[in-house]
């Protein structure tokens, strides 16, 4: 925690379900063709959302073996690249924490693939904003004394199987939220 002396009450955000939307990226030539834009969708993030992440995983793709998917956010501009993920193979995510709101854009790249070829498969976007109910965080508020450090206690509830959630604690020492620690769970 930083080193602040008083009370902290930590703000939860989420935990949110993955909005999961369906896509096909057609790549415009190997070794990343002729640009990262093979396919673009539009992410809006709301008002108070205390995380953004955007993610693939490549075992749910389909052709998944020797998929090079590349992820690109870009201003709601559209004049900037904010954040990127383009690692080797298909499992790639963006995570943004406190971003502004607005409708921002996201860019697949189908890196590896002949020009032409399609790759269909779920882009899972996370906005947690406000608290779901189904994670506690223990104690909060509390005293904290500045260097010392403070363990908190965070658990879930209520949640679906086998499906993904991203939420936030924020914590918050009289001022307003200063500071984040993401939480993803899969239960
Ligand atoms: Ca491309
Ligand atoms: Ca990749």
């Amino acid at each position: 925690m930083p080193g602040t002396t008083g009370t902290m009450t930590s703000v939860v955000h989420g935990l949110t379900a993955a909005d999961s939307q369906e896509v096909s990226v057609t790549s415009d030539g190997p070794s990343g063709g002729a640009g990262f834009e093979d396919f673009v969708m539009e992410v809006t993030v709301p008002e108070g959302a205390a995380a953004l992440r955007v993610e693939v995983w490549q075992d749910e793709w389909a052709p998944s073996e020797n998929l090079d998917l590349d992820l690109f956010l870009i201003n709601p501009e559209y004049t900037a690249v904010v954040a990127q993920s383009a690692a080797g193979g298909s499992d790639e995510a963006i995570t943004l924490v406190a971003p502004a709101p607005g409708v921002y854009h996201l860019a697949i790249d189908n890196w590896n693939a002949p020009a032409g070829d399609v790759a269909t498969g779920p882009v899972h976007v996370y906005t947690p904003v406000a608290d779901e109910g189904n994670l506690d965080v223990t104690p909060s508020p509390t005293s904290v004394v500045s260097g010392v450090p403070v363990e908190l206690t965070a658990t879930w509830s209520g949640l679906e199987a086998a499906t993904r959630y991203l939420g936030a604690i924020g914590y918050d020492f009289g001022a307003g939220e200063a500071g984040y620690t993401l939480v993803t769970v899969t239960p």
